[in-house]
């Protein structure tokens, strides 16, 4: 998940919430807040970025539609292409499947190149392999990339969705 407008942890922490509240999805994990240099269009506001794990029985498509309804809930504004946006939700891993959906492909396209991405993922689970290549995530080398930076500690779900 990612923000870079107004209020950006109150985002994400909202986003959570709404996660978990859908009664086919259990979040089980959130990693800690990092602040990220934006990558794409660099010329915008930096990013909040978080990964989280979750238990869901939605099938991947499901899930996508779930996501979709909480970015635009929460307001999500994205009138350019790689642009400014309240908050985003990607489906990065689904169990260990590939996915090819016009509007879905999992593993996540970029996300091996994203630091953003790796970083947060990374911390919750340091054994994650990508299921196709079966190469390790956090042996990418894009986890050595500068502008992600360790904003807030999470130590728990329960913590992490307590605050104002
Ligand atoms: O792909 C998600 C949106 N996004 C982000 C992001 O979440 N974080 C950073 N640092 N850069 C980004 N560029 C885009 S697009």
């Amino acid at each position: 998940m990612g923000s870079n407008i107004g209020n950006r942890l109150e985002h994400l922490v909202q986003a959570v919430r709404l996660l978990n509240e859908h009664p086919a999805i259990n979040v089980k994990k959130v990693s800690s807040v990092y602040e990220t240099e934006p990558v794409g269009l660099t010329e915008q506001a930096k990013f909040l970025n978080i990964a989280v794990v979750i238990e869901t029985s939605l099938k991947a498509i499901e899930l996508l539609s779930a996501c979709q309804f909480i970015e635009n809930k929460l307001g999500r504004m994205r009138k350019i292409r790689w642009g400014p946006r309240t908050v985003d939700l990607d489906i990065l891993l689904y169990n260990e499947e590939t996915i090819r959906l016009e509007n879905l492909i999992v593993p996540h396209i970029r996300m091996a190149e994203r630091a953003f991405v790796l970083i947060p993922l990374i911390e919750i689970n340091s054994e994650l392999k990508n299921p196709v290549t079966k190469k390790l995530y956090s042996e990418e080398p894009a986890m050595e990339d500068e502008g992600v930076v360790l904003w807030k500690k999470v130590e728990g779900v329960e913590e992490f969705l307590k605050q104002d």
